[in-house]
């Protein structure tokens, strides 16, 4: 696959100014262009199939999510995660990425070096429930952990917090059994709704005061962290009051109304 090489520099006619760690909210190139170098170099469908590899082994990290959260809720009588959302990266942002690495657009750099290119973002409204869901899922034996990034424990400089799993999955195909990476990122509702935010001011072009916008992000961001503890230190007091027969659930008794 190494012949599989899209020069950057080919693609002078596109914008290619685009440095990710300004604020910026546009794309240096868009997805026609990369259909078109693509194309070019040969190179569409083998795109197209690793990609359809990638939905696969998403498929398989969600549905043994799926499987984790109807079991847990019968036996804990709530549901370990309130939403699941997952999605393959654009191609645009493929190349956004690579980019920003200082890589070609090869299928070698997009398999190899990018490692969330199947990414499931689990939210959840507990912080121990992400820990107690990180740890079933990476207890399964057919699934490989590579890398483990608590940015719970240790948030970034920005204020960012969630728990990021690189995992191999197997996926079994026609002619052979691969092993492919996915992303899975656990947070709570508060830390994905800080997130979010931040996310849009982080990619939006010239806007007035970022530096305080950022520090207030930040200050919120520690806010949201006491707002966390406070409200699993309340459940856990709500829990530890509960008779025993109150926790039982049976299968049947509106477990998919609580995710609706
Ligand atoms: P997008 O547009 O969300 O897909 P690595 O090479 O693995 O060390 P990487 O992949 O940047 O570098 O790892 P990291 O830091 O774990 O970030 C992976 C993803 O986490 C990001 O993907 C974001 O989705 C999210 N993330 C990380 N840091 C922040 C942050 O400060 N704010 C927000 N809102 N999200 C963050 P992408 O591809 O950068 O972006």
């Amino acid at each position: 696959m190494a012949e599989n090489r899209l020069d950057l520099n080919s693609l002078s006619r596109v914008n290619l100014s685009a440095d990710r760690g300004s604020l910026v909210d546009f794309k240096s190139i868009s997805a026609g262009e990369i259909e078109e170098l693509l194309k070019q170099e040969n190179i569409i469908e083998e795109f197209r199939y690793l990609m359809m590899k990638y939905e696969c082994a998403l498929l398989e990290v969600k549905t043994k999510l799926d499987v984790l959260n109807k079991e847990l809720a019968i036996r804990n009588n709530r549901n370990p995660f309130e939403s699941i959302r997952s999605r393959i990266k654009e191609p645009v942002s493929i190349y956004e990425k690579l980019k920003r690495k200082g890589l070609d657009f090869t299928l070698d750099n997009v398999e190899n070096e990018l490692s969330d290119i199947a990414g499931i973002r689990v939210i959840c409204s507990f912080v121990d429930d992400i820990y107690m869901l990180a740890e079933c899922l990476i207890q399964q034996d057919d699934i490989e952990l590579v890398v483990q990034k608590d940015y719970i424990s240790s948030p970034k400089d920005s204020g960012y917090r969630s728990l990021h799993l690189i995992v191999e999955v197997p996926i079994f195909l026609t002619q052979e059994k691969e092993y492919m990476k996915v992303e899975v990122q656990f947070r709570t509702i508060a830390m994905d709704f800080w997130a979010s935010l931040e996310h849009k001011m982080k990619y939006k072009k010239d806007i007035e005061n970022a530096d305080t916008i950022a520090e207030d992000l930040r200050f919120s961001a520690d806010l949201i962290n006491q707002l966390d503890r406070r409200m699993q230190q309340i459940r856990e007091r709500i829990d530890a009051d509960k008779p025993r027969e109150e926790l039982i659930q049976f299968p049947g008794n509106n477990i998919d109304e609580k995710n609706s």
